[in-house]
């Protein structure tokens, strides 16, 4: 009987018990994750962006400058996130030695060439209907995010949670509610009582979320770990019947594909650790003057389930009630976060470019000047395209490794999933920290130009 492909064997979990746990408890944690997402986030992000945007045009002409500012920001930081992860992963060069290379010319590896058929079904499978974005050029990409931006049918938009096209139809309804005068004073009441509503409800799940955050972090450790199956000895590669694996993919290099794995391991936490924990608060500082500890403190549970979550979406009802508790106008953060959450993603970013790279690097490919700058550019294209869902990065990643005609590598993608479940929950969030630094400093910014809430029109 051929053995499982290396990607399968690695991900299986040992024995029936564990399997059919995990199939349970999976289903049970992709049900709450999908509850928590389209029951709350689609109604939240409906209704305070419209409220946002009214509150926010009705006291002050200077809409376009909270809209410059936050374009500005999302824009700097997300490039400001690939630039660092191109600077480690070409300094640490994870990928010497072209590890993936032996992988492909080596002689009986069976396991690893079946891990990238493998990878390459579920990587193409899951892109055909993930992100819009994935597996195609930067300019029918960016065609795509224009798209889903703009949606034909706005009820079909809400079903299928295109994000992007609840926001753009939200800001139209919003701006459109804000300029009628008068005659919409009771509909823009009504939009406001609905989103305070919603933010009682988030109160709730508030209280639920701890249990809910180790929970799902435990089943996702568990399904991976697995537990003793009933095959007796498990062998090293991680489950039963896998035992005739080792010795074919020994002989494929395992040993320096896995020193590789490692090495990019360490160059997407140092990035992320450091974009998260030094590029962010210093530029929180040189624009606030304020002490950053205070947004790790006051968005501590927003990372926490970030975490637990692996979904920037699902985290959205936590991450804007933590800014308001912060002190945030509730007018910037029903504008800022829907936005930011949905197109500022840096965690993702700052991944995809180390990946691709990385993956140039595993099989002895020179991208060069272009090459990188191509990467950057696609890399930050991605990530505004990508959805804040579980594992939207790893799949826009194929429209960057289009774009420097990596594409035939895309099995690699394999590999990698193996410790995409924890590298998911930390690039996430860091996305959502890059939201909440964003967050206050608009706000910080904005006071200068927008009254305090209930002030007169300044104009
Ligand atoms: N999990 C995504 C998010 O929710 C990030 C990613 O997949 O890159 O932000």
């Amino acid at each position: 009987m051929a053995p499982p492909p290396l990607g399968v064997v690695l991900l299986r979990p040992r024995g029936v018990v564990t399997r059919r746990t995990s199939v349970v408890v999976g289903r049970a944690e992709a049900e709450g994750r999908r509850v928590q997402e389209r029951m709350l986030v689609l109604p939240l992000i409906t209704a305070s962006v419209m409220a946002g945007v009214c509150a926010l045009r009705q006291s002050t002409a200077d809409m376009g400058k909270v809209a410059r500012y936050t374009l500005l920001y999302y824009l700097g930081t997300t490039l400001g996130a690939v630039a660092l992860g191109i600077v480690l992963v070409s300094a640490i060069r994870p990928g010497r030695g072209s590890p993936f290379d032996a992988l492909d010319s080596g002689v009986g590896c069976h396991a690893a060439n079946a891990a990238k058929t493998f990878a390459l079904s579920l990587s193409l499978k899951v892109a055909s209907h993930a992100s819009a974005t994935s597996g195609r050029s930067p300019a029918e990409a960016l065609l795509g995010v224009v798209r889903s931006a703009f949606p034909d049918n706005i009820f079909a938009a809400a079903a299928s949670m295109n994000v992007l096209g609840i926001i753009t139809v939200s800001l139209l309804f919003g701006a459109a509610l804000s300029v009628m005068g008068p005659e919409a004073a009771p509909m823009v009441q009504l939009i406001g009582i609905f989103n305070d509503a919603i933010g009682k409800i988030v109160g709730w799940v508030i209280w639920t979320s701890p249990v809910g955050i180790a929970s799902l972090i435990l089943t996702s450790i568990c399904r991976r770990a697995g537990g003793g199956g009933r095959r007796g000895k498990q062998n090293k590669v991680g489950v039963g019947g896998g035992k005739e694996v080792l010795p074919r993919a020994r002989a494929c290099n395992l040993t320096s594909t896995l020193v590789a794995l490692g090495l990019f391991i360490v160059t997407v936490l140092l990035g992320l650790g450091l974009w998260a924990g030094l590029a962010l608060p210093a530029l929180f500082w040189a624009t606030t003057r304020r002490n950053p500890a205070a947004v790790y403190r006051g968005f501590s549970q927003a990372m926490a389930t970030a975490f637990g979550t692996d979904s920037s979406n699902a985290t959205l009802p936590i991450t804007m009630r933590s800014a308001v508790e912060l002190g945030c106008d509730p007018r910037i953060v029903q504008f800022f976060l829907p936005l930011g959450t949905t197109v500022n993603m840096n965690g993702t970013a700052l991944y995809e470019a180390v990946t691709v790279i990385f993956i140039a690097q595993a099989h002895g490919v020179a991208l060069g000047f272009a090459g990188t700058l191509i990467v950057a550019l696609t890399a930050t294209l991605a990530a505004v395209g990508a959805a804040g869902i579980p594992s939207a990065g790893l799949v826009t990643m194929l429209m960057v490794l289009q774009a420097v005609e990596l594409e035939q590598f895309a099995g690699d993608i394999a590999i990698i999933l193996a410790v995409d479940w924890f590298l998911d929950r930390c690039r996430t969030v860091v996305n959502v920290l890059g939201d909440a630094f964003g967050t206050v400093i608009i706000d910080h910014h904005s006071r200068k130009w927008i009254p305090p809430a209930g002030g007169d029109d300044t104009g």
